[in-house]
């Protein structure tokens, strides 16, 4: 388990004549799925996220179209993310503040390391910074 944001390239396998196909199996990633989720038509003035987690892991990846993803720890280290190949995800560490914006044809899918809980999030900004180290 990495305690930052970084970039994971999936195999990318095939050709332009024929396509290609991307795969994540359980040896190339940081933790073991447990639930997976995906956003599309968003509109490009739309900012989602606005929130941390206290135990979630995630990847993000853009299937379609680009997302920009910003994020933030608890020691204030913040970083841009570009998100604009199939194969290119995205690794957002428990405990990281994040905002994401997308093209109008961008889906976006996330892998995620738990279940769904809403006592996980932490919506509140100044909530997030009184974790701060
Ligand atoms: C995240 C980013 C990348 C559920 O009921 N179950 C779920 O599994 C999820 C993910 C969401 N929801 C409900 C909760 C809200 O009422 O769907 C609604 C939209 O969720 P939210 O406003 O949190 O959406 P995003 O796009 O801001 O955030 C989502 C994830 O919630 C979050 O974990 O990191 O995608």
């Amino acid at each position: 388990m990495s305690d930052t944001p970084y970039i994971i390239q999936f195999p990318k396998i095939g050709e332009s004549a024929l396509g290609y196909i991307s795969i994540a199996e359980k040896e190339n990633l940081p933790f073991v799925p447990k639930r997976i989720y995906w956003t599309y038509y968003t509109p490009e003035e739309v900012e989602r996220g606005a929130h941390s987690h206290y135990e979630l892991q995630q990847i993000l990846i853009a299937v379609a179209g680009r997302v920009t993803v910003t994020t933030e720890l608890s020691n204030g280290e913040k970083q841009q993310f570009v998100l604009d190949s199939p194969n290119k995800g995205l690794y957002i560490p428990k405990m990281c503040w994040r905002t994401m914006q997308y093209s109008h044809n961008a889906v976006q899918i996330c892998i995620a390391s738990l279940e769904y809980s809403e006592d996980d999030y932490i919506r509140n900004y100044d909530e997030f910074l009184k974790h701060s180290k």
